[in-house]
């Protein structure tokens, strides 16, 4: 980190001179909050988000809806700004210290306005070394496409406002929604409520996730373009692997080669920590350590995920370290693609993740392979399926849903069957992201992405010697 110089006097008068000549030209735009100004945000169009917010007004009457942005002082020096999901898919503003407020009955101070977001004065000084910001006004407010942009400072005063109206009867609901399984009262968001109890007498706090959480579910088009573009360049970081991966390599190294790929290909940065896991390790789930040297002989577990425009992929390829299986490995291989083809094909719209879940374990378990345990005992293959089958995919890469929720069109989730045989040292994990279709049948976004095994091994012996 630099350190914060002496600000120079004459460098202010230039910056307020072409501040004030030119503050939205060409000139001063290095802004990356946009594409286009006022059409569209982190890569989605601005009608989108304001769509967005009118139907959470539309549902909320009986209160007001307040969603923080992230700050950047919360991610620590090392860490890279990234805005939260729930504030991104509202309003697509990536500027730090933000806020959201809709009141469904207007502010008068606000010109009547419903929908208000809130965000830093521009502080000269500062843009020497964050570049130019976008401030307060109605400037920004064309850019962001909502109807007002106004100092954070006044957030409180149009809350006591809200709070007043006639319709909430001195009972306003405050809907806002917290980090997931977070209670820790540090947390912005719940400082927010308890000075929400303390200076807004009679308000009640809800959440707003459910409501949020529902829209989330339903892709658009344009989420389904983004998470498209993760797909695709996780597919360049597998394809990379496969090139590349060689007995006697460290796990790190091919961690450093797929996310390379995904920096190289426009990815921001990971969705979740990469999992390379080789032998043993390939057995254990979250494994991230990635330090162990990679054996003649072993499967290496690749679990990846680029995330673009904050949209995350999520996707696992078993690659056999020298290129080719083993009968056993092939085998176990096979029935773990077989499954998730045969989960795929089974499904229907209204299933939950949890009904998929029981078909994949009792397809393994009609499997005439057997498998011992680390005492000695033998199962049918369904013993060493351990994790759940699958989850919805998003913003988040466990998106907002439950193994209760019946899939709809429109959804994006994840179908990983995996065997993990510990005693053999021997996992094999297979996922891939798919989108139900309007007329109820999945489409394989990652499709592209080899998993047949003899296509996996074709590809991995395309540049061996
Ligand atoms: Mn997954």
């Amino acid at each position: 980190m630099f350190a914060m110089k002496k600000f120079s006097y004459t460098l202010l008068a230039l910056l307020l001179l072409a501040g004030a000549l030119c503050p939205f030209t060409s000139s001063a735009a290095p802004w990356d909050y946009y594409d286009e100004p006022g059409v569209r945000l982190l890569n989605q169009p601005v009608a989108e988000y304001r769509a967005r917010r009118q139907r959470l007004l539309g549902e909320i009457k009986d209160g007001v809806v307040v969603i923080l942005g992230n700050v950047e002082e919360d991610m620590g020096v090392e860490m890279r700004y990234r805005q939260n999901n729930w504030f991104a898919y509202l309003t697509g503003v990536r500027t730090p210290d933000a806020a959201l407020l809709l009141v469904p009955q207007g502010l008068a101070s606000a010109g009547g306005a419903r929908e208000m977001i809130f965000i830093p004065e521009r502080n000269l000084q500062m843009e020497r070394w964050t570049g130019v910001q976008l401030g307060p006004g109605p400037e920004t407010a064309k850019v962001f496409g909502a109807e007002r942009v106004l100092p954070n400072e006044e957030l409180w005063a149009k809350l006591k406002e809200a709070a007043a109206l006639p319709a909430f009867k001195g009972a306003m609901k405050l809907y806002t929604i917290a980090p997931r399984a977070v209670s820790n009262g540090r947390v912005r968001e719940y400082q927010f409520a308890e000075r929400a109890r303390r200076e807004l007498p009679g308000v009640q706090i809800s959440s707003a996730a459910d409501i949020v959480g529902d829209m989330r579910r339903i892709k658009s088009a344009s989420e389904v373009a983004l998470l498209q573009k993760a797909i695709d360049i996780t597919g360049e970081a597998h394809r990379d692997i496969a090139l590349n991966l060689r007995p006697g390599m460290y796990e790190y190294e091919i961690q450093a080669l797929l996310e390379a790929a995904f920096t190289r290909n426009g990815s921001e940065r990971p969705g979740f920590p990469s999992i390379v896991g080789s032998g043993i390790y390939s057995t254990i789930l979250h494994y991230s350590e990635n330090r162990k040297r990679i054996d003649d002989g072993d499967l290496v577990v690749c679990d990846i995920g680029a995330e673009y425009s904050l949209y995350t992929a999520d996707i696992t390829r078993t690659y056999p370290a020298s290129g080719k299986f083993t009968p056993r490995q092939l085998a176990v291989y096979q029935l773990v693609l077989d499954t998730q083809s045969a989960v795929a094909a089974h499904f229907k719209p209204g299933m939950t993740n949890g009904d998929l879940h029981v078909f994949a374990a009792q397809y393994l378990r009609k499997s005439p392979l057997r498998a011992k345990d680390t005492d000695g005992r033998e199962y049918t293959m369904d013993h060493f399926f351990i994790h759940g089958l699958g989850h919805a995919l998003g913003m988040d890469v466990h998106d907002v849903a439950d193994d209760l929720h019946q899939l709809q069109p429109g959804e994006v989730f994840t179908i990983e069957p995996g065997v993990y045989i510990q005693a053999e040292k021997l996992g094999v994990r297979i996922e891939d992201d798919y989108l139900v279709m309007p007329d109820g049948t999945l489409s394989k976004l990652s499709g592209k992405i080899p998993s047949d095994p003899k296509e996996v091994e074709r590809v991995m012996s395309s540049k061996r010697q």
